[in-house]
């Protein structure tokens, strides 16, 4: 998945006509790999009857004919589809030498957004799941009209991201002449293809979102979709621009998992002046087990009003989990007001500057969580999971003026203003943070961090500290960097990811390199069904006929699992 394929590349030289010189069709380019899951949506829809309604079976025969989204020449030189099938596609030679081909899974029947349940969501994520070690990112093609939500849910299933899930649909169809479902299919596929942010997203006219910060705002617009509360992640403008501050990082050292159990027994309840006891008493009626109360402004209700305070405080009592939201479209709860007081007072939980789609998903996922007691669910909901609510609205950006030796540069070059400073910082830290990881240098790394510089980054050859420490086998700053968030999938400019570098690692020493394999666990290799990791490995010398966690070997786990793959 998150290397060149050796045993594509073999292919490659007997394949006919393969002109190894011409840069285009070159096979020596890196390829990224893309899972398109293809739910439905206007994207992929067709006129019948005069009104829109998904086609099935046509999406990759219609983008086939489409050169900004296939290159078939490409795909003919280099025996695509006789190694990765019918349904793959490969995008045209990107400026950074890098191939993206995506392969196309079409559910059936598509769905209208609007049909959508949360046992389409499960299905999505049990999808992404089995076939994570495959790809380096996922798109999720999608109707607009319900795509906050289902990128709400996703963003709370999906534990331990390390890859890029994007979501991603249109407002006409892609076969229209004017439409705008081929930029957004193409911005997400090259985001996805090249760029490890961690996250569920939404990509949307030109903007990456993160995904349980959004709300479709516009029926006639092509853009439809807004995040009044966060800034987007990155911008495909003349450049694709990511905001790399911003971008959240879960705990890469743990195993992905996708916890599809929800819970269905929650809503939505929205206050209106006038609105009558009886109205909220019939709500939050059993089963109800978690609602999401959007309130005025701040979090504001009537402080007036003893009967519809009554059955609140009633619910909360009886283990109802009720978050106050919003109505507005930016902005927070807070308690400032007498009427936001007498919420609290019930017992509803601050749900702080989330999204009520948001709200909503993150109900369904911790009241699913079986092994947990009321207070902990309560707990967990006023956390800030997946990057969904703004925690520390002041004082959380950094601060330059503690870095010195930016300071000495900055004054050296007589620039001031915190743009400039900013970007000396993000043009010098790269290749500092790999010389300190080179040389093994924690504290460096830690003062480096400390003034803001993403660890993740790469340098000008794009490998990033964790590469580089896999290489020298430094384990103590490989487990630094992981638990910092640094991706072991990060690919450098030769398409070589820091476990390729630690397999090399490992090749050349017997020295710690028990605890390396651990780190890069061979286990979760075979269990993923990865077939060209384990050839790494076995290239290595790791001994894959050697028993498991389960007793099993990798070879007999990935027999087993190989029917599972597309
Ligand atoms: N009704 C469509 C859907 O949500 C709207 C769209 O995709 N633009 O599936």
């Amino acid at each position: 998945s998150n290397r060149r394929h050796p045993s594509r590349r073999r292919k490659l030289s007997s394949c006919n006509s393969v002109e190894t010189t011409d840069p285009v069709t070159s096979p020596t380019a890196a390829e990224a790999r893309v899972l398109v899951i293809n739910t439905g949506g206007t994207i992929g829809m067709t006129l019948h009857d005069d009104v829109l309604a998904p086609k099935a079976n046509a999406f990759v025969k219609g983008l086939r004919k489409l050169p900004i989204l296939h290159d078939e020449v490409y795909a003919q030189q280099t025996c695509l589809y006789e190694y990765y099938g019918e349904n793959t596609l490969v995008l045209p030679i990107v400026y950074t030498n890098k191939r993206i081909v995506y392969t196309i899974l079409e559910y059936s029947p598509l769905l209208d957004s609007s049909n959508m349940t949360t046992d389409d969501w499960g299905r999505i994520g049990k999808d992404i799941e089995k076939n994570y070690e495959n790809y380096d990112g996922f798109v999720i093609l999608h109707g607009t009209d319900t795509m906050a939500y289902t990128a709400s849910a996703l963003s709370f299933m999906c534990e331990h991201l390390g890859k890029p899930i994007i979501l991603t649909g249109s407002q006409v169809p892609i076969y229209e002449m004017r439409n705008d479902g081929r930029d957004n299919l193409l911005g997400a596929l090259l985001i996805a293809g090249q760029f490890v942010i961690p996250e569920v997203c939404l990509y949307f006219y030109n903007k990456l979102y993160r995904g349980n910060r959004v709300t479709k705002v516009d029926t006639g617009s092509f853009n439809a979709f807004s995040s009044p509360n966060l800034a987007p992640l990155a911008t495909a403008e003349v450049d694709i621009t990511i905001n790399w501050d911003t971008v959240w990082r879960a705990n890469t050292t743990t195993k992905f998992q996708v916890s599809t159990e929800l819970n269905r027994n929650v809503g939505l309840l929205r206050l209106f002046p006038g609105i009558t006891s009886s109205t909220v008493r019939a709500f939050l009626q059993p089963p109800m087990q978690g609602v999401v109360l959007e309130t005025y402004g701040s979090g504001n209700a009537p402080d007036n009003r003893p009967d519809l305070l009554e059955e609140l405080k009633k619910a909360t009592d009886s283990g109802v989990i009720i978050i106050n939201c919003t109505q507005c479209l930016r902005g927070t709860v807070s308690a400032s007001y007498a009427t936001g007081k007498v919420l609290m007072d019930a017992g509803l939980i601050a749900g702080g500057d989330m999204t009520p789609e948001a709200a909503l998903s993150k109900l369904s996922y911790v009241l699913a969580k079986e092994d947990l007691k009321l207070d902990a669910r309560k707990k967990m909901m006023a956390q800030n999971l997946r990057g969904e609510m703004s925690t520390d609205l002041v004082g959380a950006k950094l601060c330059l003026s503690d870095s010195r030796f930016i300071q000495v540069i900055a004054k050296s070059l007589s620039i001031s203003c915190k743009e400039e400073l900013e970007a000396i910082r993000d043009a010098l830290t790269p290749p500092l943070a790999c010389a300190a990881a080179k040389i093994g240098d924690i504290e460096a790394l830690e003062a480096l961090k400390e003034m803001g510089s993403n660890l993740c980054l790469g340098d000008y050859d794009g490998r990033t500290p964790l590469h580089i420490a896999a290489c020298e086998g430094h384990l103590k700053l490989v487990k630094y960097l992981l638990s910092h968030g640094a991706s072991v999938y990060a690919k450098d400019r030769y398409g070589d990811t820091p476990l390729c570098n630690a397999v090399l690692f490992i090749r050349f020493t017997d020295e710690s390199s028990h605890s390396l394999k651990i780190l890069f666990n061979t286990d979760f290799l075979a269990a993923s069904g990865d077939l060209d990791g384990l050839e790494i490995w076995s290239i290595a010398g790791a001994d894959l006929n050697k028993p498991g966690y389960d007793g099993q070997t990798a070879i007999q786990v990935v027999g087993s699992r190989r029917h599972a793959l597309i």
